[in-house]
């Protein structure tokens, strides 16, 4: 049985970490010009920072089954604990919500500074939480006898928020899903096979897109997932979602579907270098479940969640920020807390956040940026201990400084520094989790990368989103344990990192990779300068198994800046290899 969860999970995990694809053209709505595509994606690329809502059945046994804690997710228990249908289905007449309140829940996300919600109209356990006329599996077969999706819709029109759904295509109730039952990743599920029909099934979820598209006002995002069980041709895919925007023809709609669409969903990290030239949007937990779990108590700090909104906005995404509401209706109070603190923070700076694009900033040591016309947002999370805040590399001369939480804009003094600007900031940060300096430019934001130096013990470690990519099929992949340099299905295609070691010396040379057994035997040359290095790709087991080996040493016989490029010699099978870092160690002179 662990094989079919590893199966699923496997299955999951490559879907809910996808690829960070290069930049293409999104596919969007056909014939779309770029102007009514900006139109279209404008309220949602203005609002940056949304409310995820997983709400269903499973908050009732909230991740404990038969007294055990089921290791899965929250809303994922009914395939945690090997649920079959029969043994679930009783949870309907235990949900009750009766604290739920939509005015309350829509305050919550407005005075967190949100601006949309995206709420599961139906995960894959199939249940409904609006009152659909296709399905009796839903929220007026439980006590509750409520359209809670009317009450939540009715509630962000009255706030001016946007009411989004997400809808799961797996469904593990529905009889015409498959699959199911042995060979399957859900073996448990016995129900016969014989006359299911996966294309009723598509029938059926159109019929509930259509009532939910229908029925509760104007939608602003179709919120995909759980597709990865079939290919789109049979999910009819292109026609789903033809129907979808003849419905709603201003509605935005997530790559879930498994065809490229209006914006990419990152979930549970932040890609380094962000989606460049793609609408994106991270997805994370406040701990470390979607659907409310009783003992998961892992809960981010403020700190770590208001940074994340920064380094995601300043990356060019949106964040969309999840809550798990008990079987009460009542979204935890951990949670409440955090969004409460979030709202204070947003209170003061939103104007770098709100309608802000990505930092031209490779890299701040001390924090992120986020831009606007005329106006850089320098947030900065570790404050100068000297009071003098470095701006590196930065070309534009600066025509005011001040800080945003300042009302007065009291201005700072700034000076021009050998490598970009230097701030006079006060001795105490205004708020010791992310302070923002504004900076008011002449022109666009010109800047200068510095290249990348070891740190003081001499080890230089350069990451996939400090790459150069050169090539087509190259780009980087991430997910919550990392980001590597991935799809190196061309030996032609090569990579580089600018760097300036400080010291002359030897430099052991390290790279930390992954390569599927049987892709292994690619050969490549590292190159520093004048001096390179040859290697050969080992296979460690599968493209997410990393191992660290020695290539051997580079000698930099005076310090400057040097271009350091590994590049394919030979690649005997499908790619060269997945590459998470490479590291220099200087040795001795
Ligand atoms: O399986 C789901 C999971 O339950 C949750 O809904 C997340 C949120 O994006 N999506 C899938 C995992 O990638």
């Amino acid at each position: 049985m662990k094989s079919y969860r590893a199966l699923a999970l496997g299955i999951l995990s490559v879907f809910a970490f996808g690829s960070i694809t290069p930049a293409r053209a999104a596919e969007g709505v056909r014939g779309e010009t770029k102007e009514q595509r900006d139109a279209r994606m404008a309220w949602w690329r203005e609002a940056k920072f949304g409310l995820f809502i997983h709400w269903g059945l499973y908050a009732v046994p909230g991740g404990v089954w038969n007294g055990k804690d089921v290791d899965t997710a929250g809303e994922w228990i009914m395939f945690g604990a090997k649920i079959p249908v029969p043994d679930y289905e009783p949870l309907l007449k235990e949900f009750n919500p009766v604290k739920f309140n939509a005015d309350e829940w829509v305050r919550i996300a407005k005075d967190a500074g949100m601006k949309y919600i995206v709420i599961t109209s139906k995960h894959h356990d199939g249940f409904a939480l609006f009152d659909s006329k296709v399905s009796d599996y839903d929220v007026m077969a439980t006590p509750f006898k409520r359209d809670i999706m009317n009450e939540l819709s009715q509630a962000c029109q009255a706030s001016g928020l946007k009411m989004c759904w997400y809808h799961s295509i797996l469904d593990w109730h529905h009889p015409d899903y498959l699959p199911r039952g042995e060979g399957s990743p859900r073996p448990w599920d016995t129900r016969p096979k014989e006359g299911a029909s996966y294309d009723r099934y598509i029938e059926y979820m159109k019929g509930q897109l259509r009532e939910l598209l229908t029925n509760y006002g104007p939608i602003g995002v179709l919120w995909f997932d759980g597709g990865w069980e079939h290919k789109p041709e049979e999910h009819h895919a292109e026609e789903v979602v033809a129907m979808i925007r003849s419905l709603q023809p201003e509605i935005i709609i997530n790559n879930r579907i498994q065809i490229p669409q209006d914006f990419d969903t990152p979930e549970q990290f932040i890609p380094g270098t962000g989606i460049p030239d793609r609408d994106w949007e991270t997805c994370m937990t406040m701990n470390d479940t979607w659907g409310f779990k009783v003992h998961d108590l892992n809960w981010k700090s403020t700190e770590t969640l208001i940074r994340n909104l920064v380094d995601i906005v300043s990356k060019g995404g949106n964040f969309l920020l999840n809550v798990g509401p008990t079987a009460e209706g009542l979204i935890p109070e951990a949670s409440v807390e955090r969004l409460a603190a979030m709202g204070q923070w947003m209170k003061l700076n939103g104007e770098s956040i709100y309608g802000s694009s990505a930092s031209p900033f490779r890299r701040l040591a001390w924090g992120r940026c986020t831009v606007k016309p005329g106006k850089l947002y320098l947030h900065v999370f570790d404050w100068p201990a000297d009071s003098k805040l470095v701006v590196p590399g930065l070309q534009n001369d600066v025509k005011n400084a001040y800080l945003l939480a300042d009302a007065a804009h009291a201005a700072l003094k700034s000076s021009r520094a050998d490598d970009g600007v230097v701030v006079q900031v006060p001795t105490q940060a205004p708020n010791p989790i992310a302070s923002v300096v504004v900076l008011e430019i002449a022109g666009k934001p010109d800047v200068v990368t510095a290249p990348l130096k070891p740190s003081p013990d001499g080890v230089l470690e350069l990451n996939a989103s400090d790459a150069d990519l050169h090539g087509e099929t190259l780009r980087i992949e991430g997910n919550r344990r990392g980001e590597n340099i991935g799809h190196w299905a061309n030996p032609k295609d090569w990579v580089s990192w600018d760097i300036a070691p400080d010291q002359a010396g030897t430099y052991a040379v390290e790279l930390n990779y992954a390569c599927n057994n049987g892709a292994g035997g690619s050969e490549f040359t590292v190159t520093l300068g004048d001096q390179s290095l040859s290697g050969k790709v080992n296979e460690t087991g599968t493209w997410r198994d990393y191992k660290t080996e020695a290539i051997g040493t580079l000698k930099v016989t005076q310090p400057g800046r040097f271009e350091l490029s590994i590049k394919p010699v030979a690649m005997p099978a499908g790619a060269v290899m997945n590459l998470r870092a490479v590291v220099l160690r200087h040795e001795a002179r």
